[in-house]
């Protein structure tokens, strides 16, 4: 059955052979990362495969034997049928229909999911993970919070999934009254979804892989009171791409609130931002694609429901006004080396503008534009700037405006949604962070892009595989153990200690030398030679290092990424800021945090310190919590409505792990009961089995795991003759231990156990329910 594409996995082979730390797993003696020991060995699974039937694979580990292609033709088959969503163990597989699906996510089936006695019998659905979590954040001893990590690559649709995923809590969770809803402050659900509006319009902007990519990543905790209901959110944002303010790549556009501003403004607005009708703007650059800009309207609504009012509005749009106007001054280039660069005539109308609309002086605008200031002891010193100098300084003024703007931004979101700490009691956290990204040109951004992914990676190793493994062990199951290499070595490369790419780069940021790029590269090679994740090509014009990444080889260009490391703000710029007549860029920008990211002109925490910092935060969250996983798949690169195309799949699987995912799942046990709900549960069959050598006396309410453990046994037994009596069920009580096993305190099954013992529990109870009507019927 399998083929040669089935028997090498490319990718995940080389990520195996990279070496690096190790965690202990399954060997299966079909593939060779897994295999059971010869005890297990044999059909695990009785579901046959028919590819007629491929589309009811409700689960990947039920497809059989569970390949590459087999996965692949069963998503084929679900896609072709409009299914969206398929289960691979414990993860949830999205597929991406790029275009509206009628009803999919409706309040009824909303409702449906959210009233199931169990959901987990409904169809694959994104409601499932989101009433899983929530169900589960009672927890049966305490109540523990919940993160739902949503991956996958540009435009696979994790921000979409995110915005259902709030929209079911909002639903479900909803905690105000329709009368509060009357009130002139908004209700709190609403407030929360009225978030993402508001951020996705400042922070996402049309790319040439998504029409509404994401600029920046996102945890978002949904707060819950002890009736867990819905009181209240808070947002973590992450590294906002803020370079695309000033600089946008080829055919993509700047950030989506610029084009809503020049859509939607009235001619009063356009009056006052000095913004006639057909002026054009470089830093406004029209894609090819055709793109929504109509939100204006909704982005000022949500904005009013979190309570920024009018005045803040109109600062807000001012400021942005003027940015656009800055991007439109440019420089004309000196030949004399002790004079500053001149404002290019036609530009300076352009530098009045951004200064009136940016409330500080013309004069010192373009002073800090063009003369740059040397501390030497007490002593200042000017130094006139070259063309590209003052170009860069412009930029850096935009960017550095609109990232505080944006952190303002996300800063008054949480303090209008967050809820007081005493009113709630647990969190479901929603990560919504950038996919894997490898591009012709990669940069400072996609090394920490993808350094955040091999740390979420980790995780869904650590959390999935190892604990599932481990739990074996403590459950006291007979497995053989194997060597199962996980990321660590890649993320030692990039962030360990002594020496790592990050800690080179930022002592090649500290050095502060016109060389940074050539000692860096010379430090790399020198200091790095032996590490297998990363290589360079000697020969290649241009100068880079290559990381082997578990999702594959990404090249990095060395020039530029210590400049951008440092990310340095002249404390001129930041000075003048401060002077600004306008109350918010002045509150903005005199914030004691401020004034401690510059001294001397430079950043004292660089990028990737602040980026590593922020992100050891976040995976101590989600370590705390009980993580769902959900990954989301682009089937094609054009965003082409319901096309799938298998190369484009397959490599997404291979890059998130789904493959090896669904081999471990499906070649262990993965319905894990605890001991007291397994004989609850399934008692009756023993109650009413004919089998009644065996004692069947199960006592659900016993309390020592012992008795319970032998009642379980006891149980097992029963269920086994009962099964192996019923030739078509297709069991064998020969080899019972390969179909279930009774851990130290639960019951572990495989898929196809778990269907018997439920067929024949319900054949019980029609039976039971006969009986019962037949003396109904004998009484009456
Ligand atoms: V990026 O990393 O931010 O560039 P995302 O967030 O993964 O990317 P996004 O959620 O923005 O992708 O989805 C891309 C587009 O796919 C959306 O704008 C929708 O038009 C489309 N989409 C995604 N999921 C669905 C869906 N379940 N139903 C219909 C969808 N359309
Ligand atoms: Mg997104």
């Amino acid at each position: 059955m399998s083929s040669a594409e089935d028997r090498v996995r490319p990718n995940v082979g080389a990520r195996l052979r990279n070496g690096g730390g190790t965690v202990e797993g399954l060997v299966h003696k079909d593939c060779p990362y897994l295999s059971l020991n010869n005890s297990l060995e044999g059909e695990l699974h009785a579901f046959l495969t028919d590819d007629d039937q491929l589309h009811t694979y409700d689960d990947l580990t039920k497809v059989n034997p569970v390949t590459p292609t087999t996965v692949l033709k069963c998503l084929q088959a679900r896609y072709s049928v409009k299914v969206f969503y398929t289960h691979a163990g414990c993860t949830l597989v999205a597929l991406n229909p790029f275009q509206p699906i009628p009803d999919l996510y409706s309040l009824e089936v909303m409702k449906e999911y959210h009233c199931a006695p169990q959901p987990q019998e409904f169809k694959p659905h994104i409601f499932i993970v989101a009433e899983e979590a929530y169900r589960n954040v009672q927890g049966q001893l305490e109540p523990v919070n919940q993160s739902l990590v949503v991956s996958g690559e540009s435009g696979a649709g994790k921000t979409w999934t995110s915005r259902c995923l709030m929209k079911y809590y909002a639903t479900v969770a909803a905690s105000s009254s329709v009368e509060k809803s009357q009130d002139t402050v908004e209700r709190i659900e609403k407030r929360v979804l009225d978030s993402n509006p508001i951020m996705e319009a400042f922070g996402n902007a049309c790319t040439l892989r998504n029409n509404n990519s994401s600029r920046f990543g996102k945890y978002i905790q949904l707060q819950l009171d002890r009736c867990q209901l819905l009181v209240g959110a808070s947002v973590q944002t992450y590294l906002l791409e803020k370079t695309r303010v000033a600089c946008q790549p080829a055919n993509e556009r700047n950030f989506h609130i610029f084009y809503q501003m020049m859509k939607g403004a009235t001619d009063e607005q356009r009056k006052e931002w000095k913004m006639p009708h057909g002026q054009r703007f470089v830093w406004l650059p029209k894609a090819e694609k055709h793109v929504e800009e109509d939100c204006f309207q909704e982005t000022i609504e949500a904005m009013v429901h979190l309570g920024i009012n009018k005045e803040r509005q109109r600062q807000i749009f001012r400021i942005l006004a003027g940015l656009l106007q800055l991007g439109n001054v440019s420089f004309s280039s000196s030949t004399d080396d002790s004079q500053p660069c001149d404002i290019k005539e036609q530009s300076k109308d352009f530098l009045q503008r951004a200064a009136e609309l940016l409330r500080v002086s013309a004069e010192e605008l373009q002073m800090c534009l063009r003369v740059r200031t040397l501390k030497a002891g007490k002593q200042s010193v000017l130094k006139p700037c070259c063309q590209a100098e003052c170009s860069m300084r412009r930029d850096c003024l935009a960017k550095v405006i609109y990232a505080h703007l944006f952190e303002w931004l996300v800063t008054f979101i949480n303090n209008s949604i967050c809820s007081d700490q005493s009113t709630w009691s647990n969190f479901i956290g929603v990560l919504d962070v950038y996919g894997f990204e490898c591009f012709q040109i990669n940069n400072l951004e996609q090394l920490c892009i993808n350094y955040a992914n091999e740390k979420l990676q980790q995780h869904f190793v650590a959390h999935y595989l190892r604990a599932q493994q481990e739990e074996y062990v403590s459950e006291g199951l007979q497995w053989s153990f194997v060597k199962y290499q996980d990321n660590q070595s890649c993320l030692d490369l990039i962030e360990g200690s002594p020496v790592s790419v990050f800690s080179l780069l930022n002592e090649a940021s500290r050095l502060n030398r016109a060389s940074d790029a050539k000692t860096f590269r010379v430090r790399l090679e020198k200091e790095l030679c032996d590490n297998v994740n990363i290589s360079w090509d000697k020969f290649n014009k241009v100068p880079h290092f290559t990381v082997a990444h578990y999702a594959g080889k990404v090249d990095y260009q060395i020039q530029g990424i210590v400049e951008k490391n440092k990310d340095p703000v002249p404390p001129e710029l930041i000075s003048l800021l401060q002077q600004s007549d306008d109350s918010l860029l002045h509150q903005i920008f005199t914030d004691k945090e401020t004034d401690s990211l510059t001294t001397k002109g430079l950043s004292k925490v660089t990028v990737v310190s602040k980026f590593k910092n922020s992100l050891e935060s976040l995976m101590k969250i989600l370590h705390a919590t009980t993580p769902h996983y959900t990954r989301c798949i682009k089937p094609n690169p054009d965003c082409k409505p319901l096309t799938f195309e298998k190369e484009e799949v397959i490599m997404q699987l291979e890059a998130c792990g789904i493959v090896e995912t669904i081999h471990i799942s499906a070649a262990g046990f993965p319905i894990r009961i605890p001991f007291r709900g397994f004989t609850q549960r399934y008692g009756l069959i023993a109650k009413y089995s004919r089998f009644k050598s065996v004692s069947h006396c199960v006592d659900s309410e016993a309390d020592s795991s012992d008795f319970l453990q032998q009642e379980v046994e006891k149980l097992l037994e029963v269920v086994s003759q009962h099964q192996a009596a019923d030739a078509s069920c297709g069991f064998d009580s020969e080899k019972r231990n390969s179909w279930v096993h009774c851990g130290r305190t639960k019951v572990f099954l495989t898929q196809s156990m778990l269907g018997l013992l439920e067929d024949q529990r319900k054949k019980i109870l029609s039976r039971c329910a006969f009986s019962i009507q037949c003396c109904w019927l004998r009484y009456q």
